[in-house]
This record gives structure tokens, sequence and C-alpha cells, in this order.
């Protein structure tokens, strides 16, 4: 259905950094495909008035999730290295909100609401709508969905710009239903 953007609705991208890309440290296969489609997206938002937000794993060296400290995860996104960087070619628009994520070295945080309780970057800015898109389907975009929908946000995904890291076979799959089932609206560039 045709979507009407205006300055309540922000677009999400979630994680497109190059340690989630083919050749990072924690690829998402295919994992680079979501960045031609969100630049789409991102120049739609923007010309639209709508907020852009670009959110990224951001970890200490030492994260609770790397295999050295025991956690289930490749040592990846190290804040401040190459591969925690964007995705070279990934256009966010001046004025595009950047949220770090998962920084506090004791706790996974796969939602971009993060770990610290109520406040965010988002409040105030009179957000109510969000679309999101980026890496990786059945985690952080997954859980970001989730929360927002939880946190009273009329929440859709953008599923022509989202891939799974896939542990097991079909985990994208069942977590697309899983956000549908709870709520989120499914939608694609032709939406808009
Ligand atoms: C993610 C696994 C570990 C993600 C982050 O961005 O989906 N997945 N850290
Ligand atoms: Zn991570």
């Amino acid at each position: 259905m045709k979507q009407h953007l205006d300055s309540t609705c922000a677009l999400v991208v979630v994680d497109v950094q190059n340690d989630f890309c083919p050749g990072g440290a924690l690829p998402v296969r295919d994992g680079d495909q979501v960045v031609a489609p969100l630049n789409r997206y991102a120049a739609i938002f923007a010309h639209a008035g709508a907020a852009v937000i670009a959110t990224r794993d951001w970890h200490p060296p030492d994260h609770c999730s790397f295999r050295p400290q025991g956690g289930p995860w490749p040592v990846h996104c190290v804040r401040g290295t190459p591969g925690a960087a964007f995705h070279p070619q990934l256009k966010l628009p001046p004025g595009a909100i950047i949220i770090s994520k998962a920084e506090n070295p004791a706790v996974e945080s796969y939602s971009f609401f993060g770990d610290s309780g109520l406040e965010h970057p988002l409040a105030g800015r009179g957000i109510r709508k969000l679309f999101i898109g980026g890496l990786a389907t059945d985690y952080c975009v997954k859980w970001t969905a989730l929360d927002a929908l939880r946190r009273g946000f009329v929440t859709c995904l953008l599923t022509d710009a989202i891939r799974g890291v896939e542990v097991h076979p079909g985990d994208s799959a069942a977590a697309v239903e899983e956000m549908k089932a709870a709520g989120v609206i499914l939608l694609r560039l032709e939406d808009f």
C-alpha cells in the first residue's frame, strides 16, 4: 500500500557495516545487496522530510559476545576499526542520525533501543513510525523491530532491503514470520 511519509516517520538503516558484508569478520550472505535499495529509501525519506537513522554495532575489543570472551560470535565491529565502518557505498543524507549500540562490554544488545533504558536519541523528535532495513534479519533487524513495536511505534519492515546471518538455514524466513505475526507491516520499494 502506498505510504505517506512525513516528519513523524523514520528510516532505520540497521548495521550496514563492513564486517557484516562479504569479506568481513561476520559476513551475512549478500549483505552488501542491501546497500542499493537502502540508498533509494534514504533518498526517498530525505526528500519527504522524514528522518534517516543509521545504527552501528560498536563493540569494545573485549565484548562479551566475542568467542575469546565465551560468546557466540567471531570478533566483529570493534569500534573505530575498518570492519565497523559503514559500507563504503552506503549513502546517508546530511542530517542522518547515527546510533551506536552494544558498547557496554558486559551486555549484548541487538536492539537499537539499546541497553540504557528509556533515554534514546529518538525521544522528543515526534517520530511515531519506523521503517526498518539492513543487517541482520535474524538478529539486529528482528530485535529492533520487535522492540519498536513493544514501545508503541508503528513498525514496518523493508523486505527488499534485509539479509540474514542464517546460523541455521531458514532463520531469516522465520524471523520475518515472527515479526509479521507480532504486527510488523511488510513493505517494499513499490509501496513508496
Ligand atoms: C548482529 C550478530 C552480532 C547484527 C550484531 O547486527 O544483526 N548480529 N552482532
Ligand atoms: Zn555484534
